[in-house]
């Protein structure tokens, strides 16, 4: 199979030269676009349109008409492997995700087994279809979350703000959060495995709720998991390592660790120095980040502003992906976007002309 056309994401994952700074952006595809809307309602729930390779393609690809972004990111959710292994995933208009059953005590936590990737089909179709429709224009990414934030809303059954059961659990029935974290673990290898073999370029591992944890804990249930998948991750088909990202929001405290995680990059949220963190660990792994993306609701002299400042903050060194510090919100207008884009291509391509 060709390299996509546009392989600076990949070069920069590699801390290879790219002429500029790629940029994506978490969830790229979503509810700020009114035809992702158009599309959603058409599918009738967002579970339909996920589980609709053809649907799935079309949100995955509408960013890209409207900017020029340099990867495409499956459309998909974290939570179809919980929801595959039983638990019984929807989400309502307006609402979070919830889940019709949890796995919080000893004896759900017990059944829970690696699911038979058969019913996760509808992803892997999904990854393959994106990757005929992109024909090579710019990589796809692949993704899951990390086993520790899985488990978070196994065992809470929706989101929460602080999940205070979880926690309440590391200290209260550390065995049994192992175990789930570990049945996690293998799930979410086999599932990347299967993304990485149906053509995904590269994968991220998304940590969102890691940060909640003390240290001890997150070297214990989030960290260690996250070290064991990608240790698992196969070749992708033409025998290269796939680049892989891990994104702990939250965990800027805990470079040092995610730097040694095995990842070629590390996701940093807004709090994080991205001028420190390319100067302690920038040698040794890629970083990914870190525009906050409240930047996004105001203008784009405002957007264009910040986003060269992120730009001047990560230096033009190799293994720079620019990206927001978490994901776009619902109320971002889309030239707000093309702004952020076109800055971030015309500051970063300048800062590597320079003498
Ligand atoms: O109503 C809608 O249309 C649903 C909104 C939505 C979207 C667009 C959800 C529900 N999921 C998604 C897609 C999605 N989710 C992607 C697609 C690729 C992209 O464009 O980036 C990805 C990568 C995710 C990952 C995801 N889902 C995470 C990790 C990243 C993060 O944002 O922290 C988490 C925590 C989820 C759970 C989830 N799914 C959806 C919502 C609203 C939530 C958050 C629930 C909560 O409040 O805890």
């Amino acid at each position: 199979m060709p390299n996509p056309t546009n392989d600076t994401l990949l070069r920069a994952l590699r801390r290879e030269p790219t002429p500029y700074a790629p940029v994506w952006l978490m969830r790229q595809a979503g509810r700020y676009l009114p035809e992702y809307n158009v599309t959603r309602g058409r599918a009738g729930s967002f579970m339909a349109l996920a589980q609709s390779p053809a649907l799935a393609t079309e949100v995955t690809l509408q960013p890209l008409a409207r900017f020029p972004l340099d990867a495409a990111i499956l459309f998909s959710d974290i939570l179809t492997v919980p929801d595959a292994m039983g638990l019984g995933l929807h989400f309502e208009q307006g609402e979070g995700p919830r889940f019709a059953r949890t796995a919080a005590d000893e004896a759900a936590i017990a059944a829970l087994a690696v699911p038979d990737m058969a019913k996760l089909r509808y992803v892997f179709d999904a990854v393959a279809q994106i990757k005929r429709a992109l024909a090579g224009s710019v990589p796809l990414l692949g993704f899951a979350g990390s086993p520790f934030t899985l488990a978070c809303y196994m065992i809470e059954g929706s989101g929460s703000t602080d999940f205070a059961s979880v926690r309440k659990m590391v200290c209260a029935r550390p065995d049994l959060l192992q175990r789930l974290v570990d049945v996690n673990a293998r799930a979410v290898a086999a599932y990347l495995n299967e993304q990485i073999a149906q053509g995904a370029d590269a994968v991220m591992l998304f940590d969102t709720w890691g940060g909640l944890l003390s240290t001890a804990a997150y070297r214990a249930y989030s960290l260690r998991s996250m070290r064991e998948v990608l240790a698992a991750l196969r070749p992708g088909p033409d025998g290269r390592k796939v680049p892989t990202i891990v994104f702990t929001k939250g965990g800027g405290q805990w470079l040092a660790d995610l730097a040694e995680s095995g990842a070629s990059a590390v996701g940093l949220d807004w709090t994080a120095d991205m001028a420190r963190a390319r100067r302690d660990v920038g040698a040794r792994v890629a970083l990914q980040g870190n525009l906050d993306p409240v930047v996004l609701l105001t203008d784009p002299a405002t957007v264009t502003r910040e986003a060269k400042a992120v730009v001047r903050a990560a230096g033009p060194a190799p293994g720079h992906i620019f990206n927001l510090g978490h994901g776009i919100m619902p109320a971002t207008p889309p030239e707000n976007v093309a702004a952020l884009v076109a800055a971030v291509h015309e500051e970063s391509r300048a800062a590597r002309a320079a003498p």
